[in-house]
């Protein structure tokens, strides 16, 4: 009598020890273990004989099918184990050849700018807080007491999303965004993008970047700003920086100044270069924001981060920032 169970074992086990690739061992598995084949196939006899006989011809099936499954696996790996070794031979690496270069990239030199001010004002004591750049016209304006078409906002036309968004001309907007939600005492410094509607040229852009610095405490007087500017100064710029003010108008600070710093030139001259605004908060902006002005008064000033590295490397036109010219950021 035949056997068809073990002849179908006979046969698969010859297919899988006579294939020479993974390949060939595959399709040995599917013809013998694939579904409604091979084995499974056979499964669909069992409903055709008596009832009896039924179960032992079922887990004679299981049986053979798991000595194939066994056999295969083992052969799966002899074969693995085989190609991979042909391989090895065959695939050579010239490890002499050249590499491929990789271009390294470097921070740019605005990043490098902003990092060293967050490292100082840092030191010093202020904590960082970023504002948003698309900035409430309120925030960027009205809570620092312009009026409405008054000319110092002539000089920061801004470039307006809807009547009442627009792209911040200031990182001093963040100070109003501070007040409404912290009392003080608090140091507070934020450097990120502005912009402003400019006739572009070498010393304006229309994306530029800013530092706003502002704390408020007790007895907060010019005096403390003048040292905390010359602080800042002297580590951003060396060791004999000073720092001069000249009576400017700001209308978010009173009294407002501009500032200098001494710039010791090659032949020895002193120059002095302007960096930005500066003054003590304005007591209304203070008390827009229910800060008690008889005990706390504060400090503010901002000034160009562009402005920074060109004092510092002598690049003579800012525009040169955002033109992502390899020539000019490889040298920084
Ligand atoms: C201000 O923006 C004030 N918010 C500064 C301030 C802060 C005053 C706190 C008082 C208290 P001003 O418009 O001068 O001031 O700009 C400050 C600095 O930003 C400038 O000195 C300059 O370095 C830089 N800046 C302004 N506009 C541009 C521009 N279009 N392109 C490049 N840099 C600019």
């Amino acid at each position: 009598m035949t056997d068809p169970i073990n002849e179908m074992l006979a046969s698969a086990l010859k297919a899988v020890s006579s294939a020479r690739t993974s390949a060939e061992l595959a399709e040995a598995e599917t013809e013998y273990l694939g579904r409604n084949k091979g084995f499974n196939e056979l499964k669909r006899e069992i409903a055709k004989l008596p009832k009896e006989e039924r179960p032992a011809f079922g887990a004679q099936i299981n049986r053979a099918a798991e000595t194939l499954e066994r056999e295969l696996s083992a052969r799966k790996a002899d074969l693995k184990s085989g190609e991979l070794a042909a391989r090895v031979l065959t695939e050579t690496i010239d490890v002499t050849l050249p590499a491929i270069e990789l271009p390294l990239g470097r921070l740019h030199p605005l990043t490098t700018t902003t990092l060293d001010i967050k490292a100082t004002l840092g030191g010093m004591g202020f904590e960082f807080v970023d504002g948003p750049e698309l900035e409430d016209y309120k925030y960027n304006f009205d809570v620092l007491n312009y009026p409405e078409d008054h000319p110092a906002m002539d000089e920061q036309n801004s470039f307006f999303i809807t009547p009442s968004k627009l792209l911040r001309t200031q990182t001093t907007a963040l100070q109003g965004r501070v007040m409404s939600v912290r009392k003080p005492p608090f140091r507070i410094a934020t450097v990120g993008r502005c912009y402003r509607y400019e006739a572009v040229d070498a010393t304006h852009h229309h994306t530029f970047h800013q530092v706003d610095v502002f704390m408020v405490d007790e007895k907060i007087s010019m005096a403390d700003l003048k040292g905390t500017l010359g602080v800042f100064a002297r580590k951003m710029f060396g060791g004999e920086t000073t720092v001069r003010f000249r009576p400017d108008f700001f209308p978010f600070v009173e009294p407002g100044v501009d500032y200098s710093i001494s710039w010791k030139m090659a032949d020895g001259r002193i120059r002095w270069l302007e960096l930005g605004g500066a003054g003590l908060i304005h007591p209304s902006i203070l008390r827009a924001h229910d800060i008690d002005t008889e005990r706390y008064s504060g400090f503010a000033f901002g000034l160009g981060v562009e402005r920074i590295h060109m004092l510092r490397t002598g690049v003579n036109d800012l525009r040169l920032y955002l033109d992502n010219d390899l020539r000019f950021l490889e040298q920084f």
